[in-house]
């Protein structure tokens, strides 16, 4: 079993975009902890299954982290569920798991599920706009919000959300210090060893995304913060 606690740096992997055999064998081979598949758009069964087999044939572990229903398919690691706390629309709190668990709840393995809870800050990012996200928030917001995922849901991971756009380090050290079980994941416009550093310094673990496809090298950099961080 996988244990996650130990990962410090995730790649995020967008099935809709492209990317060729030679990078993904970098970032394969780079010394993250994980790979996770997961985006907002246009994720499919077909190009979530024909990127989960390229990177099978490395033994990294590799997670789902699952945008729909219709896409979730068999053969990964982990599954990694959203529920987007600071959503206005309640399918992204728990409409869909409902309508999932209805249909295939009899199927689930839940040791293979974690549950996130999402705070999206982002408001320009697509996932912002498609979950109707909140996001005019202060740093007592997100103590709030860091001590109802902790306390009262204790789901196992929080996941300060900035999508597209290098966030405050003060808001992602107002969760960090409510935070004593639930492991806190940063994401969000991290593109040198510089700023995977900082936001390393405040979260467990660092999750980068969108500089694979501008410039894999910056992107083969971040993984150094696993020696600082040990
Ligand atoms: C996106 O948090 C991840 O869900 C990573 O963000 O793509 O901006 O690196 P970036």
């Amino acid at each position: 079993m996988h244990d996650i606690k130990t990962w410090k740096h995730i790649f995020k992997l967008d099935p809709a975009k492209s990317l060729n055999d030679d990078d993904l064998r970098r970032i394969c081979m780079s010394g993250t902890d994980a790979i996770m598949i997961g985006g907002t758009d246009n994720i499919t069964e077909n190009n979530i299954s024909q990127l989960m087999h390229r990177i099978n044939n490395y033994s990294i572990p590799l997670v789902l982290e699952i945008s729909n229903v219709e896409s979730v398919i068999p053969g990964f690691d982990l599954y990694f569920i959203p529920t987007v706390l600071n959503s206005s629309d309640v399918k992204y709190h728990n409409g869909m798991l409902l309508q999932a668990l209805k249909t295939y709840g009899h199927l689930i393995d839940f040791s293979e599920v974690v549950f996130e809870g999402y705070v999206v800050l982002n408001p320009d990012c697509k996932v912002a706009k498609v979950t109707r996200a909140n996001t005019n928030l202060t740093d007592e917001d997100i103590e709030a919000y860091a001590q109802m995922v902790n306390d009262m849901y204790r789901l196992p991971v929080m996941y300060v959300e900035y999508s597209g756009t290098y966030g405050e380090t003060g808001m992602v050290k107002a969760a960090a210090d409510m935070l004593t079980e639930t492991q806190l994941f940063y994401g969000g416009g991290i593109s040198t060893y510089e700023e995977a550093h900082a936001m390393a310094t405040i979260a467990d673990t660092i999750i980068v995304g969108n500089i694979i496809y501008e410039d894999m090298d910056k992107a083969l950099k971040t993984v150094e913060i696993k020696e600082t961080h040990k």
